[in-house]
């Protein structure tokens, strides 16, 4: 008799936990199979059941499946296996459950982990025993949850972590041995004042860490993001500073800094050689300079620089010498591009509304694209004038 758990253990998950019902059919009548010995009496004979001395276990697993709960308790999943084993998938959403105790049987999900909306769960406990996700690592909205301290034993997460809208998750320290190398986000996590959880990982995908209002640092990160990977630091509105990305290095896709209302200054960022799509300084009010970008240098695809109103110069930019479309706008206190001497090639530039701005000279080396001035109230025509005296092969537009 070969016992075959049903491979979808959905919402009753109670029921994966009974005994099967082809073992009790050896118990009826006189038949053949009356001299099977069956200690227990959980209906498996001893010769196929993993511990004939406990009736709530019978079968080396679980070996596959999905558990998918939504009830208001975690139930028995785990009762009929006498070890770890690995699942489908592991969703548990929209449920009245505390903890995640009984699901220690759990060391493997091939696919996806959602812990989604969970409106009274304090804890992972349960799953102390998880050590592999192949798939992503969804945590969305528990708002009872203030830690992970119970998925100590996590090392790979597949395809990315996702830890989004938590009102109360302080940290999530116990995942710094986890390494993945899709895309991680942090959104939203108001009350977290720890990235320790990112320790172990080395190369993600991508890294946004987006609207975590207590954030005040970034930890020590040995984040290598390379090649077409993107890094977003926006909305975070205690951040302070981010040199925890100081390990930070090579090339990125894309690189947003923007609505960061405590942030000074950018030195974590001085690893990074590169950003071959869109750069973005946004909306940052106390940002003072742009030293940190020190290092970049050739080609960035777009530079958007607008709204802070603290920066003073570009003087981080002087190794790029190409960039397709560049805008600087409303920078209120900026008053020189002498950050932009090393660029010699644009399409498109934009220079609007940055009132204190005075001195063009910083563009003199161009030898193409298109200039338009626009709304800088200090900004004389004489000092365009000037400019366009300077530069061949550029057309430049000028309003007061
Ligand atoms: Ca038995
Ligand atoms: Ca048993
Ligand atoms: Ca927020």
């Amino acid at each position: 008799m070969r016992l075959q758990l049903t491979p979808v253990c959905t919402l009753a998950v109670l029921a994966c936990g009974a005994p099967p019902p082809n073992g009790q059919d050896s118990d009826t009548g006189a038949d053949a199979e009356t001299d099977l010995v069956d200690e227990d009496g959980d209906g498996v004979p001893a010769s196929e059941d993993c511990n004939d001395a406990d009736s709530t276990r019978w079968i080396w697993g679980p070996n596959g499946g999905h558990l998918d709960l939504n009830t208001n308790s975690v139930g028995l999943f785990c009762d009929h296996y006498c070890s770890a084993g690995w699942v489908d998938r592991l969703w548990i959403r929209d449920t009245g459950v505390s903890s995640l105790v009984g699901l220690e049987c759990i060391q493997e999900v091939v696919g996806d982990v959602r812990i989604e909306r969970n409106e009274v769960l304090t804890s992972v406990e349960g799953l102390s025993n998880l050590q592999s996700v192949g798939g992503a690592f969804y945590l969305d909205a528990n708002p009872g949850l203030e830690n992970l301290d119970d998925i100590g034993q996590l090392e790979f997460i597949g395809s990315g972590l996702h830890i989004s809208n938590h009102a109360n998750l302080v940290q999530f320290d116990s995942l710094a041995s986890m390494d993945t190398p899709g895309t991680v986000s942090l959104f939203n996590n108001d009350a977290l004042t720890s990235v320790g959880g990112l320790l172990g990982v080395t190369l993600p995908a991508n890294l946004f860490i987006d609207d975590n209002d207590a954030l005040e640092q970034l930890d020590d990160l040995a984040l290598s993001l390379q090649g077409d990977g993107q890094l977003f630091v926006t909305g975070n509105d205690n951040l302070t500073q981010i040199n925890g990305l100081a390990g930070l290095s090579g090339s990125l896709a894309g690189l947003q800094i923007t609505d960061n209302a405590a942030l000074t200054q950018l030195d974590g960022l001085l690893g990074v050689t590169e950003v071959t799509g869109s750069l973005t300084v946004e909306n940052n009010p106390l940002l003072q300079h742009l030293d940190g970008l020190g290092s970049l240098t050739g080609t960035v695809g777009s530079l958007s620089l607008g709204y802070n109103d603290a920066l003073t110069g570009l003087d981080g930019l002087s190794g790029v010498s190409q960039i397709d479309t560049v805008t600087v706008i409303g920078n209120p206190t900026l008053t020189d591009l002498n950050g932009l001497t090393g660029l010699e090639e644009v399409i498109e530039l934009f220079v609007y509304n940055n009132d204190a701005l005075t001195d063009v000279s910083g563009l003199y080396q161009l030898t193409s694209g298109n200039l338009y001035f626009q709304g800088n109230a200090s900004l004389t025509e004489q000092a365009v004038i000037d400019l366009i005296a300077e530069i061949d092969g550029t057309n430049v537009s000028y309003a007061p």
